[in-house]
């Protein structure tokens, strides 16, 4: 008996010495040392001896099991120090190497100049809201004193929403995407915070593809409203932000114009900045602005149907409301010297990385 004791350590030692790997030293482990491993199993065998050689081989047992479990404990820790070396090797990582720079995109031209209006607006006081782009037509023109059917509507060329050609109506009216920011303005009143020094930026929706116009477009609305407000705060709104988006040297001009929603109305154009107002490129005619002047936007004072149906006195309170275009703003100034605003929204890299 004793001699298979020390035949078994001495295949299990052998063994040792081979290991190389964590998985080759668990396996070991399982057949030498395991509960049910050959060390284990052979012990069993003591039961079957007479007393004087079970005693005998007992101490047999016991010293092989002790060189064993001793030879295997090195081993362990020979072949874990090998693994984690292993694995820094493998692992290292040489941290004063350049990293990966991502890429990093930007926001959106449109998304530039909206934060960049609304900056200018917010050191006069205009505080930004938010209102509906798909809205009751009674916001997008009842509220501004164009009734229904009432033809000046057709310039705003609107989409209505609906279902299989049906438009979807509402608690007050018609359901369309907004032809304009000014479905605002009813609706800042109905908020009874007065006054009111509002800059609603939002997207307007209309029927038309062109050079000049986008079916999808932006517009920013300003509107003021307390006591004894005119055209004198208006006439210095415009001059403020005329002379803090586009600089000095940008000619502006005022003219006399109709609105239903405001009276008296005006509208605001600046010489157009890919032809500096000459109305001429390389002899051609300008195709952006056809006559050297772009418009800004429309603007006048809140006509007094306006201010009733946003439940106001127009005898106690008065204002003023703009609305003009984000793209052609931008466009207009000079350093963005596109001939054609769908450019904005053709999403060609080549273009937007520029700006
Ligand atoms: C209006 O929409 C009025 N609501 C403006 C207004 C507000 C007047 C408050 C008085 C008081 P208009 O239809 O002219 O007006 O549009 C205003 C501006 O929006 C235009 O000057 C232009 O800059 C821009 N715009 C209009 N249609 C388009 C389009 N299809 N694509 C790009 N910009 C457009």
């Amino acid at each position: 008996m004793n001699d298979v004791f020390l035949q078994l350590q001495q295949e299990a030692l052998a063994v040792f010495l081979k290991i190389q790997t964590l998985e080759e030293l668990e396996a070991a482990r399982v057949e030498y040392l395991g509960r049910k491993g050959r060390l284990a199993e052979t012990m069993k065998e003591l039961a079957a001896l007479d007393e004087s050689a079970r005693r005998d081989a007992g101490k047999t047992a016991n010293d092989v099991k002790r060189t064993v479990e001793a030879s295997f404990a090195a081993t362990e820790a020979r072949v874990v120090a090998g693994a984690a070396e292993a694995r820094q090797a493998q692992e290292w990582l040489d941290v004063s190497l350049p990293g990966t720079v991502p890429a990093v995109g930007h926001v959106h031209l449109t998304t530039q100049a909206i934060d960049e209006i609304t900056n200018i607006f917010r050191h006069i006081g205009f505080v930004r809201s938010r209102h509906p782009e798909v809205d009751w037509d009674y916001y997008a023109f009842e509220s501004l004193n164009m009734p229904k059917d009432h033809p000046a509507r057709d310039e705003w060329e609107t989409f209505f929403v609906g279902e299989n050609g049906e438009v979807a109506t509402g608690e007050k009216g018609k359901i369309v995407l907004t032809p304009h920011t000014s479905n605002g303005q009813v609706r800042e009143m109905e908020k009874g915070e007065l006054p009111i020094r509002m800059v609603s930026i939002g997207k307007c929706y209309r029927r038309q593809a062109t050079a000049r116009h986008l079916p999808m477009f932006h517009q920013f609305e300003g509107l003021m409203i307390d006591k004894h407000v005119t055209v004198t705060e208006l006439k210095g709104v415009f001059d403020y932000f005329v002379k803090r988006y586009f600089g000095a040297n940008r000619e502006t001009r005022l003219r006399p114009f109709h609105f239903r929603f405001t009276e008296p109305s005006f509208e605001l154009d600046i010489s157009c900045a890919v032809c500096n107002g000459t109305a001429k490129v390389d002899g051609a005619k300008c195709k952006l602005c056809k006559g050297g002047w772009l418009e800004l936007g429309g603007a006048g004072m809140v006509h007094p149907n306006v201010l009733k149906a946003g439940g106001l006195d127009p005898n106690e309170y008065t204002g003023f409301a703009f609305g003009w275009g984000v793209e052609r703003t931008m466009m207009m100034r000079s350093g963005i010297n596109i001939d054609d605003i769908r450019t904005l929204y053709k999403n060609d890299l080549r273009f937007l990385k520029q700006f």
